[in-house]
């Protein structure tokens, strides 16, 4: 029976979500449109089965096709990233970096990961209100007062914290991460490197950013951001001892029976990066937040760090007195999803904050290049400064859309 018939409620409501997202410019810079081939996968009969173990080794039988699945899906991200160790069943982002942590340190032990206002993550040692700042001693570092990440000082820190873990990895920073300082710096204080890639890896594969791999001791990326995968994350090492360790603290450590459908599609994601389009597609990305960061530039609108080097953009707008709630609201309606994002140094509390994050991973994926970026950096424009009414603007991102179907 199709869902339409037996549960016509949440059929109209996806209904609703799917032209949401056809007549609307996706600009979160986590999002994405992933393919028919993964969205097939992600829905298949593979949902229906219970898989607890590892390929070869697990608690319940007929699970020979689900061995064959996982197997390709982790000789694919090998061969895709050029790591040796792979574990693909981290539910998403958030278990996989928890799992990190479990698999390596003692609870106490001290993480030092980038402060979540300078563009980090909650699981990076977030202070007070999550697992990785309550349970070990988390100190955090910050971004410059422009917006980038001071190396030198970054080494003066952790040589007088000496953390057991130091983390680069983010959600909001648009400039290039050093994984060859990051390293140098965790070398000399022993510290393990882990890498969250989770925003740039489909760029990382692509070659437009430089890869972590020969550098951190363990790289974590979801699968579902630049990557175009189906919401789900991995693992990665070239450490044996660590991988060990890892696969005993994702399973049965953390997690229970691994979600085989998300793992299958994340086996096809993993073929589509492998491909010459999608290398395209990525350097596109990045061509694409380039030439959109200079037309909101252009516009007089501040940018932190003042421009980008991957695929998102953060607009600073301190200088306006505008908060990132109302803006994110407004641009909304114009029918420009972002998220309101907190700045370096920003006054406002983060449900407020003074920022905008957005980026072009999604509006990539429909065809859009530089001409479509000119208009959208002058509506977004139009939209902060109430430059023209917000419908006028949202029929213009309608027909924009109507051009670039999903
Ligand atoms: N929530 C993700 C993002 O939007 O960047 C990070 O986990």
């Amino acid at each position: 029976m199709t869902l339409q018939k037996s549960d016509p409620e949440i059929a109209k409501l996806i209904g609703r979500e799917e032209k949401r997202q056809r007549e609307g410019l996706e600009m979160i810079p986590s999002e994405n449109y992933v393919s028919a081939a993964v969205r097939q996968a992600t829905g298949s009969v593979l949902a229906n089965k219970y898989s607890e173990g590892y390929p070869g080794k697990r608690y319940y039988q007929g699970n020979g096709i689900i061995d064959a699945i996982e197997n390709l899906a982790i000789a694919r991200f090998k061969k895709l990233f050029n790591v040796a160790f792979v574990n693909v069943q981290p539910y998403s982002g958030s278990p996989a970096n928890a799992a990190v942590y479990f698999a390596l340190l003692a609870l106490g032990d001290k993480i030092m990961g980038m402060a979540l206002s300078s563009g980090g993550h909650l699981t990076h040692g977030h202070p007070k209100i999550t697992f990785s700042g309550k349970y070990f001693n988390s100190v955090q570092y910050t971004v410059d007062e422009n917006g980038w990440i001071n190396y030198d000082k970054l080494q003066e820190q952790v040589l007088i914290e000496k953390p057991k873990i130091l983390v680069c990895g983010t959600t909001s920073y648009p400039r290039v991460l050093e994984f060859a300082r990051f390293k140098k710096i965790a070398d000399s204080v022993g510290a393990i490197l882990l890498a969250d890639i989770s925003h740039i890896a489909g760029l990382v594969v692509a070659g437009v950013h430089p890869s972590p791999i020969p550098f951190a001791d363990v790289v974590m990326t979801t699968t579902h951001k630049t990557l175009r995968g189906p919401r789900g994350a991995i693992l990665m090492t070239n450490n044996e001892e660590m991988a060990a360790k890892i696969d005993r603290a994702v399973f049965p450590g953390l997690q229970g029976g691994p979600h085989e459908n998300v793992i299958a599609a994340m086996a096809v994601a993993a073929k589509e990066a492998g491909t010459s389009e999608f290398r395209a597609y990525a350097k596109q990305i990045v061509a694409n937040a380039k030439v959109l960061s200079e037309v909101i530039i252009k516009n007089k609108i501040a940018l932190v760090s003042g421009g980008t080097d991957n695929h998102l953009i953060m607009i600073d707008l301190k200088n306006f007195g505008l908060t990132g709630k109302d803006t994110a609201e407004k641009l909304e309606e114009a029918g420009i999803v972002t998220n309101k994002n907190a700045v370096p140094n920003d006054p406002l509390p983060p449900a407020i904050s003074s920022g905008i994050r957005l980026g072009t991973p999604a509006i990539t994926t429909r065809g859009m290049k530089e001409p479509e970026m000119k208009l959208i950096g002058d509506w977004i424009a139009d939209v902060i400064f109430s430059r023209r009414p917000v419908g006028a603007v949202k029929k213009d991102v309608l027909d924009l859309c109507r051009k670039f179907p999903i």
